[in-house]
């Protein structure tokens, strides 16, 4: 046991004065026919939360992640046992890791392969004895030195060998362990300086490597969704996934769009200037809806701040894609979340995942009963109901022509500008947002 003072998370409901309880989170309660826990599908981060100790640029660690461990791989095993223990005490169903979460890197890839080899059994039979499953693996391309130019669109076809060796072997063990989906996210997938790139040749590459993988984890009895997961910046200036419709366009030139979904993360969309909705929305219409990994960022701060979601308004119009979705199918809600490196105790890390799985709890609610109401639904409908019929529907079934349009407006007139009622739906949405409240 490495968290012995905290008991299995328990729903007690909204008036319960127990921080360590799911004030809105009932894992069995069930929403629009589904138990809220198929509904919200919520994963652990590995990185984040077995791994990352608070360091940042200006300061060390404020919190030890070695679990007892001494050696490099005794603390990763301790990892892996604290990792299950705190997954079942939130009652938490998935995971999500890199390569280099879940084992050292060594002197060689082979010794880092072997460290792999060394760890993933123990993480298989926790997977079996809790019946947790692991949502998707990924490969940390942008750590170490050799990357600092990109892997995938380096500049060195050594480096780009080296990244497709180590691709190889996570695409092995997330299939070893039955993942339901494979990440790229391209952190050094992109360039500093115009000056020294050859922008054509990065991406030709990298869509080589993509189709590479593919075939592989095919090969090799891969069921599961590849996705990619926009970011416009950081670390890099420029990066080459920058958002869901750059990604899209640069999927659709390389023939890979039917390969790929989208793994779209709050703190990513609002770094491109976009709400996190608007990311989901562009997802869901182009059919590459897929995962999300759930956080949210510091509008005062330009960067990946990567904080627990806790901004109800953000969980709602969230749930309210995917519910409109249908749901996820391989993919769920990986909270690529930290607590604030202030935060510094274990009780924390709790702490921070109650209120993230809170506030989703509370978002899916919310937005069952927008969709139930129908309000919002049929405001749009009518605001797009002129192309239902007369002129209007000429246009939606694309039987007009620009001199048709001509004569009908010289015979129609000035059209009448309607209201969009922003306010008005803002104010509603506030409505669901606090009546749902009311009728816990
Ligand atoms: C970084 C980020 C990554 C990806 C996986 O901003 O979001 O952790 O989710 O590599
Ligand atoms: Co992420």
């Amino acid at each position: 046991m490495y968290f012995n003072n905290i008991e299995k998370i328990k729903f007690e409901g909204v008036n319960s004065k127990n921080p360590l309880a799911f004030k809105y989170y009932d894992a069995d309660r069930i929403i629009a026919g589904k138990k809220m826990s198929e509904h919200l599908k919520f994963a652990m981060s590995y990185w984040h939360t077995m791994c990352a100790d608070g360091t940042d640029m200006f300061g060390r660690g404020t919190i030890n992640k070695s679990f007892g461990g001494k050696t490099a791989i005794e603390i990763y095993e301790h990892k892996v046992y604290a990792a299950f223990e705190l997954m079942e005490k939130l009652g938490m169903q998935y995971f999500c890791f890199h390569d280099r979460d879940i084992a050292p890197e060594g002197a060689t890839l082979k010794e880092t392969n072997e460290n792999l080899e060394r760890i993933v059994p123990i993480i298989k039979s926790e997977m079996k004895r809790t019946g947790i499953k692991l949502l998707w693996g990924t490969a940390n391309c942008f750590n170490h030195p050799r990357y600092m130019c990109g892997a995938g669109t380096a500049p060195s076809a050594d480096v780009f060998a080296y990244a497709a060796a180590q691709i190889k072997k996570a695409i092995e063990i997330t299939v070893e362990l039955g993942g339901q989906g494979y990440v790229f996210w391209g952190g050094r997938e992109g360039y500093d300086t115009i000056l020294n790139t050859d922008m054509a040749k990065e991406q030709d590459n990298m869509a080589y490597l993509m189709r590479m993988a593919v075939d592989y984890g095919r090969s090799i009895g891969f069921t599961g969704d590849f996705y990619i997961e926009p970011k416009p910046k950081e670390p890099t200036k420029h990066q080459y996934d920058f958002d869901v419709s750059t990604v899209l366009a640069f999927l659709r030139k390389y023939d890979l769009d039917k390969d790929f979904k989208m793994n779209i993360e709050a703190n990513h969309a609002t770094l491109a200037g976009h709400t996190f909705q608007h990311e989901l929305r562009v997802a869901r219409d182009n059919g590459v809806f897929g995962s999300i990994d759930a956080n949210q960022g510091d509008m005062l701060l330009g960067w990946d701040t990567d904080q627990f979601p806790t901004d109800l308004y953000s969980t709602t119009m969230c749930m309210y894609e995917v519910l409109k979705q249908g749901g996820f199918t391989n993919g769920g809600l990986n909270f690529d979340a930290k607590a604030r490196r202030a935060s510094n105790t274990y009780e924390d890390v709790f702490l921070s995942y109650i209120a993230g799985m809170d506030a989703f709890a509370y978002g899916l609610i919310v937005a069952d009963k927008i969709i139930s109401d129908g309000v919002m639904d049929k405001f749009v409908e009518n605001r797009y109901s002129s192309y239902t019929e007369g002129i209007g529907k000429k246009i939606a079934d694309k039987q007009t022509s620009l001199a048709e349009l001509e004569q009908y407006t010289l015979t129609n007139g000035e059209p009448t500008a309607e209201s969009g009622k922003q306010e008005y739906l803002e104010a509603l949405v506030n409505q669901y947002i606090i009546s749902a409240g009311r009728e816990l």
